[in-house]
């Protein structure tokens, strides 16, 4: 094994986890194995369920996204969702085994008259006895204070992809404004879901750029979603190139060994993968995925063939987060 890959430095620079992604496949997959095993039960997955409670008409311009205004995805637009209607599709999830329920909003960031309606529903969400996790987009000062007193116990915020490639995706907002709302978040001492997207037409050393990036937040974030880019036709990412699956899987792998504690997600792009990608994901030390037939305006992998996955894979979906497997080698 590379001698350079193998010492883990205090902070993860771009050059050191490029290094990770160019070991041998199985040096690499079983180098994240060893450390997912130190520090998470290996054969458990945490669950998560997603509800766009406010949908399409955004005015940023991230360039893969289907509820941008400014393209014609034909998706159709829907205002802020009533709180009944949130808590009935979070029930639903709960009875299918979910056990955080994450609520996303098409916006530049919530108005306040809008935020007090998704503080009721967090409010409603985790009196369900579910995980609840946000995503609103920017946040003004206070508003991550009055998250965090209504009990919201994540928020979601991604870099979406290195520092250096984040023009080529946005022009709307900066990277900076991301990791502005990054600070307010942890600040008011909710737990952070923070990560990207591959397959947006970037190389490999922007990839490896945004691992060390999330790796080099500090705390790093407690939950790592990596997304696959599903292509949105009618967005300027919709003819962009597939990316070679064994890179997701590398990917995996890198933010694995070096956010060892963090929950590693394997979010959107699933239904383009088949069982045995997905399974090299779960070794490589993804331990979370979306569940539920729909993403956000996008169909998920179906909930039967998951189940059937986990059932094959001898995969037990996490009851509470935070379990740590005492004594795993
Ligand atoms: N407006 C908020 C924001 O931008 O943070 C919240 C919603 S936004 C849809 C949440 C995240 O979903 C994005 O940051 C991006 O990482 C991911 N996402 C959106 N569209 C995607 C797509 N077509 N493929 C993969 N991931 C996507
Ligand atoms: C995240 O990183 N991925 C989720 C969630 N956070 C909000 C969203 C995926 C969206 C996929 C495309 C869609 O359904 O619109
Ligand atoms: Fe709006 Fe978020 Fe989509 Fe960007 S990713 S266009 S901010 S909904």
């Amino acid at each position: 094994m590379n001698a350079r890959a193998q010492t883990t430095p205090a902070t993860w620079t771009t050059e050191a986890v490029l290094a990770l992604y160019a070991l041998p496949f199985n040096d690499l997959v079983h180098r994240a194995a060893c450390v997912h095993r130190q520090h998470f039960d290996p054969n458990a997955v945490q669950l998560s369920t997603l509800l766009s409670v406010k949908t399409g008409g955004c005015s940023e311009d991230c360039g893969y996204c289907a509820q941008s205004a400014r393209y014609d995805t034909g998706l159709t637009r829907q205002g802020l969702l009533e709180v009944e209607q949130v808590v009935e599709a979070a029930r639903a999830a709960q009875a299918q085994g979910a056990t955080r329920f994450c609520m996303g909003a098409a916006w530049r960031g919530p108005k306040d008259r809008d935020l007090a309606v998704v503080i009721d529903m967090v409010r409603a969400v985790k009196a369900l006895g579910l995980e609840t996790c946000v995503t609103l987009g920017q946040l003004r000062p206070g508003q991550a204070e009055r998250l965090k007193a209504a009990g919201l116990d994540y928020y979601n915020h991604n870099l979406d992809t290195g520092s250096d490639y984040y023009d080529r995706v946005v022009s709307t907002h900066s990277y900076e404004d991301r990791l502005r709302t990054l600070n307010q978040v942890r600040a008011a001492g909710i737990k952070v879901c923070c990560g990207g997207i591959i397959g947006m037409g970037e190389d490999r050393r922007v990839r490896a750029q945004l691992i060390a990036e999330l790796a080099s937040l500090d705390p790093p974030p407690e939950s790592v979603p990596i997304n696959l880019l599903v292509k949105i036709p009618g967005t300027p990412m919709a003819q962009v190139e597939d990316l070679d699956p064994l890179e997701l899987v590398r990917t995996i792998a890198c933010a694995r060994i070096t956010m060892p504690r963090s929950y590693v997600r394997l979010s959107a792009g699933r239904r383009a993968l088949g069982e045995a990608v997905q399974a090299l994901c779960f070794l490589a030390g993804a331990n979370s995925v979306f569940y539920g037939d729909r993403l956000l305006t996008t169909d998920n992998a179906e909930v039967e063939a998951d189940q059937r996955l986990f059932a094959k894979l001898g995969i037990r979906p996490e009851p509470v987060q935070g379990r740590r497997c005492a004594g795993a080698d």
